[in-house]
């Protein structure tokens, strides 16, 4: 009673003292801390009080963290960084959970604990995010990712047997049928050897499509193909939707196939690359690729179904187009009439027609062949329009009222344009006008609105994805943190102001898309009590309370524990040196949050098991001697008490 009675006084006391408060308070801090009114106007857009939850929620690519982070807009709070491609020991990813689908990423049998994570994709239906799943692609080693948003935990990773490197991944087709990974430098498939001399011969290009399984909530690669491409550097990929449907588009870059060798008095990659005034847009029909696929027309390289070039041009898959030099975006405009396009040396934007494009191809409007013989439609016939937007044009975004957003590396800006105009404008004519420019600090790479590039973006918020952040933050040594910047582009045709810097110091993230945060339904914690994360279903095995126990098979122990609040069963494990354990451990917690982490000296194991998840963990017990494990999570009061011995007999 009396408890009862102290604490609802505080809240009176608290409630009194809000009260007090005015806007007088605000003027007189916003005077001692030197705030403007764009300040504060910044900082109420921003601010999300204690207790309340970001509108929405950005997936962004962790960079060479090669993971992803999860953040909240407009806070910029940072939620979680989902382990991927490298050991995270938080979430015990690679400490004893983890490890199998970490070495489904080994290359060539080695295992590579990074990855250079660049395009997350979340899955959608209709062209429409639908929140159930997150893809990434790492550029590295030419992996892609699957994590799924129940649970926000990585469930597969597959290695591309063709290419070693990629670039245009991950993007998905309008309703998951398929993961688009295109390969970035080109090498003889398999990454085989062969001298540069034979570039043209032997180095070869490649577009893999990764067949989605949305009930398994995995890739399957066994309905999965790849196609042949010349070694120009495919870069980003974006897939068709509504009127361009069934369609991809790829960029490239080295269409000049130019092989290096500074050293021998060869102009370098970046002269050599850039030669040409032009590079080459590949327009591919993937849906009939996928019916050549299933008719069979296909060799098998490196045990992998592969559409050759002949095929693709026989069969009609494949067309180029002229795209202006380093071209850096290949973004298809919401309704999926126009693919916009920027070459990183030209001011402009470059903006195609599907309509054109679908008419050049049946009217064979070619300026020629490329050197492979596919044919190049002529780029007159297929351009809608060329925007100039400002110096260094990378990245194009959507909004929902007719405009589009391009990032400028050089100007260090983002540019906002009318699509058209035919996008409720009202213009009787096609206007294609650059409206607004705002600068970011410093050179942005992608910008990310919120579901920007789906069917129907929202607008409202945007933010740039800044490689520089100079003189923004506290230096932190030499190796600055990245900036993202958050824009306010909620007002039509009027400013889009800056309103929160967000240091991104793990990593360089490269693109992140935005989501409305009630389209994502997590899980706070897991369906039943034994779940294994790993197959997203309870685990028979899965120790149960009242059954824990220590059990020799052979040359093995089984151990079976469970753990709640605040003890381990049983806290004594006594095995032999050199036994093989197999550890299984179930926490049967029901209550959000009460997750209990298991960790053992020397063994280099440490778990996150969250509340109902089972995990199970395996090693040779080769060290002798007395291993006090414990749990990691400060899980309770008695949190430090949360322990038990391993204890290994020596032989
Ligand atoms: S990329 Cu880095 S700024 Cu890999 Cu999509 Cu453009
Ligand atoms: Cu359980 Cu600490």
């Amino acid at each position: 009673m009396r408890i009862a009675l102290a604490s609802s006084m505080l809240a009176c006391g608290i409630a009194a003292q809000v009260a007090a408060q005015s806007m007088n308070d605000v003027q007189s801090v916003a005077k001692e801390r030197g705030l403007t009114t764009a300040d504060l106007l910044a900082a109420a857009k921003t601010y999300v009080p204690s207790g309340q939850k970001d509108e929405y929620i950005i997936f962004s690519s962790g960079g060479h963290s090669g993971q992803v982070f999860v953040i909240g807009v407009p806070s910029m709070r940072l939620l979680r960084s989902i382990a991927v491609f490298t050991p995270e020991p938080w979430q015990g990813w690679g400490y004893g959970v983890g490890n199998e689908i970490l070495a489904e990423g080994n290359v060539n049998g080695k295992a590579n604990l990074w990855g250079d994570t660049h395009h997350p994709a979340i899955s959608e239906t209709k062209g429409d995010y639908d929140g159930e799943f997150l893809f990434v692609n790492d550029k590295i080693n030419a992996r892609v990712a699957v994590i799924d948003l129940r649970d926000f935990e990585t469930k597969q990773i597959v290695k591309n047997p063709l290419t070693v490197s990629d670039h245009g991944g991950a993007f998905v087709t309008p309703n998951t049928e398929y993961v688009i990974e295109g390969g970035q430098y080109a090498t003889p498939f398999g990454a085989d050897y062969a001298p540069i001399s034979e570039y043209r011969e032997k180095f070869r290009g490649s577009v893999t499509m990764w067949k989605f399984d949305r009930i398994k909530g995995r890739i399957d690669k066994s309905q999965s193909f790849a196609m042949e491409l010349p070694p120009y550097w495919q870069d980003l990929s974006d897939a068709g939707k509504l009127v361009s449907d069934g369609y991809m588009f790829l960029n490239s870059l080295n269409s000049e196939m130019a092989t290096g060798g500074i050293e021998n008095k060869q102009p370098p990659f970046e002269a050599g690359v850039s030669r040409n005034a032009t590079d080459y847009l590949h327009i591919i029909n993937w849906k009939k690729a996928e019916a050549v696929f299933k008719a069979g027309k296909v060799d098998k390289i490196k045990g992998f179904p592969v559409i050759r070039m002949q095929t693709a041009i026989d069969e009609g898959l494949i067309y180029l187009t002229p795209e202006p030099r380093s071209p850096h975006g290949v973004d298809v405009a919401p309704k999926g009439d126009f693919m916009v396009v920027s070459g990183k040396l030209d001011p402009h934007v470059t903006v195609y027609s599907f309509d054109k494009i679908k008419k050049a191809i049946a009217n064979r409007t070619y300026s020629g062949s490329d050197e492979y013989g596919l044919p190049i439609l002529d780029f007159d016939a297929v351009v809608e329009a060329q925007v100039e937007v400002g110096l260094g044009p990378l990245h194009t975004q959507f909004g929902p009222d007719g405009y589009a957003y391009t990032s400028l590396f050089l100007d260090s800006a983002v540019a906002r344009w009318t699509l058209g105009g035919e996008y409720g404008k009202g213009t009787p004519e096609p206007d294609w006008t650059l409206v607004h420019k705002t600068p970011v600090h410093y050179n942005i790479g992608h910008l990310g609105a919120a579901e920007g590039d789906t069917v129907s973006p929202d607008g409202k918020y945007l933010v740039a994805f800044n490689k520089w952040s100079v003189d923004r933050f506290f230096p932190p040594g030499p190796l600055l943190p990245q900036n993202f910047q958050l824009l306010d582009i909620s007002h039509q045709g009027a400013d889009m102001p800056v309103i929160y810097d967000m240091p991104i110091g793990v990593g360089e993230p490269h693109y992140a898309q935005m989501i409305k945060a009630d389209k994502l339904h997590p899980w706070t914690v897991y369906p039943e009590i034994g779940w294994d994360p790993a197959t997203q279903t309870l685990d028979p095995m899965a120790p149960k309370p009242k059954m824990e126990r220590v059990e020799r098979t052979g040359d093995g122990v089984n151990v079976y524990s469970t753990l709640v609040r605040s003890h381990f069963t049983p806290e004594h494990v006594t095995v032999k040196q050199g036994d093989h354990v197999t550890w299984r451990l179930t926490n049967i917690e029901r209550a959000v949050d009460a997750t209990h982490g298991f960790a053992v000296p020397q063994y280099n194991i440490n778990l996150s098991l969250e509340p109902g998840e089972t995990a199970t963990i395996e090693f040779v017990a080769d060290v002798p001697g007395t291993f006090p494990f414990y749990c990691s999570e400060f899980c309770s009061a008695l949190h430090l008490e949360m322990m038990g011995y391993l204890m290994v007999e020596p032989k």
